[in-house]
């Protein structure tokens, strides 16, 4: 199926107007960019070409798009300082744009923003193996820093399905959860430093940050998931774990969430210390994945409601493998789990991480996607998928073309309590939207849960975040982007 190809996010919401203090980027301001940057630093569309730059100005889901002319790929932090600079006393508004997988309109412009690719810093810049700290250029693809790593026996302690696409300087703008979060914990406990540029250029740099450091206010943690609001991001210090020597996996159905939880529980005690991740897909989203990979055998025989992955990392293969085997089996004679299918060997340890990293792109192959990323109670994490499901179908839209929605499915983070609700479309329509929203939003206010799990604001959430944050909380988050970007140039239009 070929992907929707987005409407103007100016045309969309005609409701979001453009900043009249924030001047029209010309041929002089390109001019002054071109005067230290080299050729392949500065990249112009051509007058009246909308399709030259869309892979910049087009997000991930086909959901939004920009109308920027122009996109600046600096390979150096003082190029970005001088670049913002200029910026900032023009009054010439920016977005900072990673690996653009982001999926809230965050990394994208909403009109004729100048984009700042982060792309062609992708340097690795230092690796201590006896601390583990890892430092790098914000440009650096994650999959590289994971390769880099794995080579000098550690890993990166973050993992996302977009690992191939994705930006180290991104994932920490957007503060990304993945895959292992459970195992390694989150990225304001794992980035050590940070080097930024602020909006009127000036670095402010603690890359060389040391594992402990109390002396006064800890400021890169405003950067981490700020999305580049108030800064941009050029390069990362990050502590790196010792690879583990023995990874595992088993890829389960069962039949209720209920049973996943209690699932979960058991794992907690009997896997501790290697359990590194559990994560949990619905019964749609292993169909919408079973399409996507078409020739790919699934790992069950049979059809079940819920889905789960464990993943064990250790220092023994025998001892982990055992102790995995023994938990399984222990769930099978509970009549806890239906099936389930271990991994034999790092072929089969793969394709089950396969299953569950294709399910966002498999969503994504109909058209385009409805995405909504939160926080709940473990005890209420699936009930916004039935609450939204149900919903969806009450209206008739859910079905095969002419209808618009392929499917409404839940997948996520069991460990961390977070669900990712994913409605996958042929076509994105008004109707679906009014059904969606504000519903999805109180639902999660009544039940105290997050708007934001992992994926932060962007555009998408802009102006819904008294659903989980104070009014205290939203003034204090204004009064610090006043304070680092008075002329609000950095990534207009969303965050606060
Ligand atoms: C995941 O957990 C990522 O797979 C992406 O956070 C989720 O695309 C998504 O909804
Ligand atoms: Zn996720």
């Amino acid at each position: 199926m070929v992907a929707i190809a987005a409407q103007f996010t100016a045309e969309a919401y005609p409701q979001v107007h453009r900043n009249a203090s924030f001047k029209v980027p010309g041929p002089e301001d390109v001019k002054h960019f071109r005067s230290f940057l080299d050729d392949d630093e500065v990249l112009e569309a051509p007058k009246g070409d909308d399709e030259a730059l869309v892979s910049f100005n087009q997000d991930w889901m086909n959901k939004y798009r920009g109308q920027s002319n122009l996109v600046l790929l600096p390979k150096s932090t003082e190029k970005v300082s001088k670049i913002m600079k200029y910026c900032n006393e023009q009054k010439l508004a920016v977005v900072p744009q990673g690996g653009n997988t982001d999926l809230v309109g965050a990394s994208v412009p909403v009109f004729d923003e100048i984009i700042l690719s982060l792309k062609q810093m992708n340097k690795i810049r230092e690796f201590d193996p006896v601390s583990g700290a890892f430092k790098c250029d914000a440009g650096v693809v994650m999959k590289d820093a994971h390769q880099f790593l794995r080579d000098n026996d550690h890993i990166f302690p973050l993992d996302l399905p977009s690992r191939n696409a994705c930006q180290v300087g991104g994932v920490v703008s957007t503060n990304a959860g993945g895959l292992n979060l459970l195992r390694y914990g989150s990225l304001h406990g794992n980035v050590l430093g940070l080097e930024v540029v602020l909006p009127n250029g000036e670095i402010i740099s603690n890359i060389d940050a040391l594992r402990k450091d109390n002396t006064g206010y800890d400021l890169k943690q405003l950067f981490i998931g700020a999305e580049g609001t108030i800064g941009v991001i050029t390069g990362v210090s990050i502590l790196a774990a010792a690879k583990p020597k023995a990874f595992n996996n088993v890829f389960i159905g069962l039949e209720s969430f209920d049973v996943v939880q209690t699932l979960f529980v058991k794992a907690k005690k009997e896997l501790s210390e290697i359990l590194s991740a559990f994560e949990f897909m619905d019964k749609g989203s292993i169909k919408c994945t079973i399409e996507y990979l078409k020739d790919m055998p699934f790992l069950l025989k049979n059809e079940h409601n819920f889905y789960v992955l464990i993943e064990t990392s250790g220092s023994n293969q025998d001892h982990d493998s055992e102790k995995l085997n023994t938990f399984i089996q222990s769930a099978l004679d509970e009549k806890l789990i239906s099936e389930a299918k271990v991994s034999a060997n790092m072929d089969e340890y793969n394709t089950i991480w396969t299953w569950r990293k294709s399910v966002p792109p498999a969503c994504n192959s109909y058209g385009g996607m409805y995405k909504y990323d939160m926080s709940l109670k473990l005890k209420d994490l699936y009930s916004v998928s039935e609450a939204v499901t149900k919903r969806l179908d009450a209206a008739g839209l859910i079905g095969d073309a002419p209808k618009p929605i392929v499917a409404s499915v839940g997948y996520g983070h069991v460990g961390d309590g977070n669900i990712h609700l994913n409605i996958a479309v042929r076509e994105f329509t008004k109707q679906i939207e009014d059904l969606l929203e504000p519903f999805v939003y109180e639902y999660i206010q009544s039940k105290k849960g997050s708007i934001s799990a992992e994926h932060g604001v962007g555009f998408h959430k802009h102006g819904h975040l008294h659903y989980c944050r104070s009014e205290i909380e939203i003034r204090f988050m204004k009064e610090i982007k006043k304070h680092y970007d008075p002329n609000a140039i950095l990534n207009p239009y969303k965050y606060v």
